[in-house]
């Protein structure tokens, strides 16, 4: 497996970032995207626990694709605040996300701005995601398509990316969007064709907004406990194919795993197989 680091840039001008970047389908880190944004400075743990700290909110562990009766539901409910405190006081897997957190708290959106580096933002679907310190995101696509800006805020994340054409390197689960190896203890012995997988790798610093282009694969691992903003943009393709990719992800994937829970999941693992095998 080889990961180069994804270039950083600043002062990007529209013209340079379509141009160089978003026409290429080639990632890029923006050193200023949120440099004016007020959330920069004033989304703090401290103030975000102060001000939103009573709101009742939903986690995940890492289990939450397993298959059976829990599947994508969440492992337990808490108060924001409790869960501020637990991520920055050590290590947690317990994510969240799937909160539409801006619903409770609208005055949040003045926080920060629609990008000017492109058009086609989705002005209603700002998501913000949190974790713990060594919390991960396995691999994946994003179900919805959607060309991703994803803005990091007080502490580190690792991002780790490989463009749509490594899915077969990355045993890539069919009717899914989701890749059967574990970048954070990858076993070349059970994925061979991992070993040629090519990729990019950031870790991103406070303030800091990585470019993911649509449909590209993407690891997340929190170094530290903390923050994220994604803002999301489509063209008149990303959503078209993403409606078709959410249509087969409830209708396929959730309905096969209701009939067969753990024996949709072995069907899965040995399709990724055999197209592995095929480019090995
Ligand atoms: O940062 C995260 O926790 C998840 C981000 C992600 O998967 C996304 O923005 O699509
Ligand atoms: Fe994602």
């Amino acid at each position: 497996m080889k990961l180069q680091p994804i270039e950083r840039r600043s002062g990007l001008t529209r013209r340079e970032f379509e141009e160089e970047y978003l026409k290429k389908n080639k990632p890029v880190v923006f050193t200023d995207l949120a440099a004016k944004w007020p959330a920069t400075e004033k989304w703090t743990f401290e103030w975000l626990s102060k001000n939103y700290g009573h709101l009742e909110v939903p986690l995940y562990d890492n289990n939450f694709r397993k298959p059976g009766k829990g599947y994508l539901t969440p492992t337990k409910h808490m108060p924001f605040g409790d869960y501020l405190a637990l991520i920055q006081q050590g290590p947690t897997e317990l994510r969240m996300f799937l909160y539409n957190i801006f619903k409770h708290a609208p005055e949040l959106t003045s926080d920060f701005a629609m990008p000017h580096v492109t058009d086609g933002f989705l002005k209603n679907f700002p998501m913000m995601f949190f974790g713990g310190q060594g919390a991960k995101v396995d691999l994946h696509y994003d179900l919805d398509c959607a060309t991703v800006f994803l803005t990091q805020f007080q502490t580190r994340k690792r991002v780790i990316l490989f463009a749509p054409d490594q899915g077969d390197y990355l045993y890539q689960h069919p009717f899914t969007v989701q890749s059967e190896v574990k970048l954070d203890r990858p076993d070349f012995e059970l994925h061979p064709a991992l070993l040629k997988a090519q990729g990019y790798e950031v870790v991103l610093e406070h303030g800091e907004t990585v470019f993911m282009p649509h449909l590209w694969w993407h690891y997340i691992y929190y170094e530290d406990g903390g923050f994220s903003l994604s803002l999301r943009r489509h063209s008149t393709y990303t959503r078209t194919r993403g409606i078709f990719n959410i249509t087969r992800h409830f209708v396929v994937d959730k309905g096969m795993n209701y009939l067969l829970g753990q024996r949709w999941t072995n069907i899965k693992a040995n399709m990724a197989k055999k197209r592995a095998m095929a480019v090995l």
